[in-house]
């Protein structure tokens, strides 16, 4: 059935007597339908891939794509004077998680459907989404940022389930988003909600009333935070998250006819980071009022479960204190202290491995001791978890270890994102590359054809005049298409360094003034949302916010220099600016970030890295070459032996190099200080020039010099162009479903 006769029937009225929303309401509806054509995968063993963060984003012509419909719905609207891009437009994009991890989980159901895996993904329904960034005075401002609405890909199931906290229990209900592979089968991802859920309570911003549970269980999506305000509830929601799966997953195992003693053979649960440790006490819990006993049911659980970790920031290693475990989930502690001391008896008494210690449970021991696997999402990441941060643990279960490197859906990042590049890629080497990513390699042959890597050229610039067009008409601002377009896209947080790039800002803009004029017009965007109680981070968005404006109205330096702050970064805008890139920054602190996951997008739509030793840069770095990526700075080694002397003066590097205290001192210069927040700027200052806990300064120099290096061979075009074709080349490994196979066969073990 064509959309036409489908809404027709639907609306009784021809597509062009309809308005957007109404082919919106019916396209939904459509693809619903369609996609229930699709075969469903069965089998015996199945995946739960539990998250509190799926980023889903929009999923219109992601869905259309994936069900080979885009082309005939494209051309049937078309032909009736409908835009689909302004169809889209209506759909509210679901900003289910904070950044990467999310986005990740997101990427992973895609290829798991892709790949025909028998595997879904469960987690919350949050009624808010991440919250939306407004700017203010400069500032960063958080907003409430509803998307459920009643037509959403949301269906509502008739499964509930009762919650136990302590003192009271909620009833909860499962809602399913139907997540279609490419080509391939349709699977689930299951959002639980609860129906006391009282969008009222909140007040301004996004505060809300944190005590009444049953009202503001599942209402926020929690930024990522150290925040100590509102710890409390994310026990509660995490348990709840983890109950529901747990009980999800038992019912499915009986009604496939499992005894449970054989419910590794039924089910696999993958733990996205330590947020859904806790379904590893309440299997346990479950299993025994199934009739097992707690041997028993240990004994099947760690045979269930596997851990993956994001992070070796400390701060991210969630540790829930006792008495919060006590108040919220009491039914689990006991279940919790008999873990514990399994493991000091039997395994190792030394504290640091311990699941209890300092009165605080520590969910990644917990995932550690009880599973079948710990995984890390980059080499270096996997190495430094075996080396370092958990190399007690790595010495007790050296076979438990294992890497697994990231990856993003090309059809999402490529297809959908960049038809024009699609388009030629095609061309060029065949349709293969979208089902097996290596084939990509093909392009190598390319390389030293001029009149090809043109083509590669063009792309790029008609993607950067889309980019143009959507920030003028969406946010207001101005770009010029001829400049270079050098981006940094990711959550604020100091490792990332956002400040080390707006430092960099400050020199160039001193250099201009002083006469050392660009060749061509520097574009630096950047996009970035902080978590709320992150002061330091909303600072550094302060910084940038200023500088921008100090930039622009400067007639010196604004033909030479622009920095631009997008709005309310989403995956909506990752859409946009990714296929326009030509320079993208992935300049953490050597050790700090797992793994990245834009430097992959970016890499596959041709632009080219400027970036340090850290995380999957690593493995990009080895795919493309010293000639087609940009490295600079202190490799981990380094960074990690310096931590650990507490060698670190960060005044020190200030007071050596001139260059680099004139751009510190222009924070608080009268220039900033008359567009900006004194508290703001000096905060910033200080906690640079006293701190600098993510050595910004002894990378700035190199930093510096390697940008100058970039710019400088962006001017060569050709060479330039040759670059972009090397990295297409190479992004094959970066597919999220060579990832996703990995994951299978070493650990899934799905048939
Ligand atoms: C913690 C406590 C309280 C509230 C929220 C949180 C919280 C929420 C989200 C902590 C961490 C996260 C997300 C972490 C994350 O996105 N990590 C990123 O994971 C990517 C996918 O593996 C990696 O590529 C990135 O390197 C890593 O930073």
């Amino acid at each position: 059935m064509t959309v036409n006769e489908y809404i027709k029937i639907r609306f009784g009225r021809h597509l062009d007597q309809c308005t957007n929303e109404e082919i919106y309401i019916g396209l939904l509806e459509y693809i619903k339908d369609k996609a229930l054509d699709k075969e469903i995968v069965g089998g015996k063993k199945k995946l739960y891939y539990i998250s509190a963060e799926f980023l889903i984003g929009k999923l219109l012509s992601n869905n259309l794509i994936n069900l080979g419909l885009y082309d005939q719905v494209k051309a049937e609207l078309e032909a009736c004077g409908k835009s689909l891009a302004e169809i889209e437009e209506i759909e509210v994009e679901p900003s289910l998680g904070n950044g990467g991890l999310g986005r990740l989980a997101a990427c992973f159901l895609d290829s798991i459907a892709t790949l025909g895996l028998n595997g879904d993904g469960v987690g919350l329904a949050y009624h808010m989404g991440l919250f939306k960034q407004v700017f203010n005075n400069n500032l960063q401002t958080e907003e409430p940022n509803p998307w459920m609405s009643e037509h959403s890909w949301m269906t509502k199931t008739d499964k509930t389930y009762q919650v136990d906290f302590g003192g009271f229990n909620v009833q909860s209900r499962m809602y399913d988003i139907g997540v279609t592979g490419y080509d391939s089968v349709t699977t689930k991802l299951h959002l639980f909600d609860v129906e006391t859920v009282d969008e009222s309570i909140i007040g301004e911003g996004i505060d809300f009333d944190k005590s009444e549970f049953e009202k503001n269980l599942t209402l926020f999506l929690y930024p990522d935070d150290s925040d100590d305000n509102g710890r409390l509830l994310r026990v509660y929601q995490q348990y709840f998250m983890v109950s529901n799966a747990a009980q999800l997953v038992i019912d499915e195992a009986l009604e496939k006819g499992s005894t449970l003693y054989d419910l590794p053979d039924y089910a696999v649960i993958q733990i996205n980071d330590t947020h859904p440790s806790m379904v590893i006490p309440e299997l346990v819990r479950l299993l025994q009022i199934h009739g097992l006993t707690m041997d028993e049911a240990i004994s099947v659980v760690s045979k269930c479960c596997a851990y993956t970790n994001h992070t070796i920031l400390a701060e991210a290693l969630e540790k829930w204190p006792i008495k919060f475990m006590m108040k919220a989930v009491p039914q689990l502690m006991p279940i919790i202290r008999e873990l514990h001391n399994r493991v000091v008896k039997k395994v190792s008494s030394d504290e640091d491995v311990a699941i209890i210690s300092d009165g605080l449970v520590h969910m990644a021991h917990m995932d550690i001791h009880y599973g079948i696997s710990i995984n890390g999402v980059a080499a270096l990441h996997t190495e430094i978890l075996k080396e370092t941060e958990l190399n007690k643990f790595y010495k007790l279960y050296p076979d438990r270890f294992n890497n697994k490197t990231n990856g993003i859906t090309f059809r999402r990042w490529l297809l959908y994102c960049n038809p024009e590049l699609s388009k030629l890629i095609e061309e060029l080497i065949g349709p293969g590359f979208k089902k097996d990513a290596t084939e990509l390699k093909k392009l190598e042959q390319y390389i030293n054809d001029d009149a090809v890597v043109q083509r590669f050229i063009n792309v790029k610039k008609t993607r950067k005049n889309v980019l143009k067009d959507y920030l003028a008409e969406t946010q207001g601002i101005e770009l010029d298409e001829n400049s270079i377009y050098d981006i940094q896209v990711k959550r604020l947080h100091e490792y990332k360094r956002q400040q080390m790039n707006a430092l960099y800002v400050i020199n160039k803009y001193f250099e201009i003034k002083e006469g050392k004029k660009p060749v061509r017009l520097i574009t630096v965007i950047f996009g970035a949302k902080a978590a709320p109680a992150y002061v330091i981070a909303k600072d550094i968005i302060h910084l940038i916010l200023c500088l921008s404006e100090i930039i622009a109205n400067d007639p010196d330096v604004s033909p030479y220099l622009k920095v631009v702050m997008v709005e309310n970064y989403n995956v909506t805008l990752a859409e946009k600016l990714i296929p326009a890139c030509d320079i993208h920054e992935q300049i953490s602190l050597a050790s700090k970030e797992a793994s990245g996951t834009s430097n992959m997008k970016f890499m596959l739509n041709g632009a080219i890295a400027i970036g340090t030793m850290d995380g999957a840069n690593v493995e990009m770095h080895q795919f493309v070459g010293d000639d087609n990526i940009f490295i600079f700075g202190d490799d981990s080694d380094t960074v990690i032996k310096r931590y650990e002397d507490a060698s670190y003066v960060s005044k020190d590097y200030y007071l050596k190099d001139a260059n680099l205290k004139r751009c510190v001192d222009f924070i608080i210069s009268g220039k900033m200080l008359k567009v900006g927040q004194e508290e703001n700027l000096k905060r910033l200052y200080n906690e640079l020039l006293n701190k600098d806990w993510f050595m910004t300064f002894p990378d700035f120099e190199d930093y510096c010099k390697t940008k100058e290096r970039a710019y400088a061979a962006f001017e060569n075009r050709m060479e330039w162009g040759r670059k972009m074709v090397k990295n297409i080349a190479n992004a094959g490994f970066f597919s999220s479903d060579r990832t996703i196979e990995q994951y299978n066969n070493d650990i899934w073990k799905l048939s």
